[in-house]
């Protein structure tokens, strides 16, 4: 396996789905890291994040041979750059398609996980109501964009006898 103990190093928290989304893309790219978990984001931040990531303070956090590489996305297209393994490219090759790759990917942080985190915060049940009716708009423009990027491949909006639509 690629990547390696020593040399991958993943800050994060279990319950993120930022972190959620690297440690996806390095297991699609086959390479192995060893995990740490932040025991309390919030209250008390490890030495190791603190000093990683400066200006943030935020998980994830992927240290390459000790270099931190910081935000989600960029994680992501950094292990694509710097990892060529036999696995395929994270991000599609032809510009225009990793431009609509990026917009979605951002899609989905400025708007799933925000209106998500919003509905989990919420401090009364018209705001609670307010963020999901979001967060269902948002999955619903996703569910019909995935559908409409797998015409003719086996990936998503594929009718499965045993599952359902999905
Ligand atoms: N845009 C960042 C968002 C990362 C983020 O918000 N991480 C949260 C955990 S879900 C965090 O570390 N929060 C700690 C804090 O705000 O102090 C990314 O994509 O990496």
């Amino acid at each position: 396996m690629a990547g390696g103990r020593d040399e991958l190093k993943l800050l994060g928290t279990w319950t993120s789905p930022f972190v959620i989304k690297v440690k996806l893309a390095l297991s699609f790219k086959g390479l192995s890291y060893e995990n740490v978990e932040e025991e309390d984001l919030y209250y008390n931040k490890s030495e190791l994040l603190l000093k990683s990531n400066t200006v943030q303070k935020k998980v994830p956090v992927l240290l390459h041979s000790g270099k931190p590489i910081c935000e989600s996305q960029l994680i992501v297209q950094y292990i694509d750059e710097a990892f060529r393994t036999e696995a395929p490219s994270l991000l599609p090759v032809e510009p225009s398609e990793r431009a609509m790759a990026r917009f979605w990917a951002t899609y989905i942080d400025d708007k799933l996980f925000a209106s998500t985190f919003r509905a989990g915060r919420a401090k009364t049940g018209e705001e609670q109501a307010e963020a999901l009716k979001e967060t269902f708009a948002a999955v619903e423009t996703l569910a019909a964009t995935f559908k409409e990027c797998s015409k003719g491949k086996p990936f998503f909006g594929v009718l499965d006898k045993s599952i359902g639509t999905v």
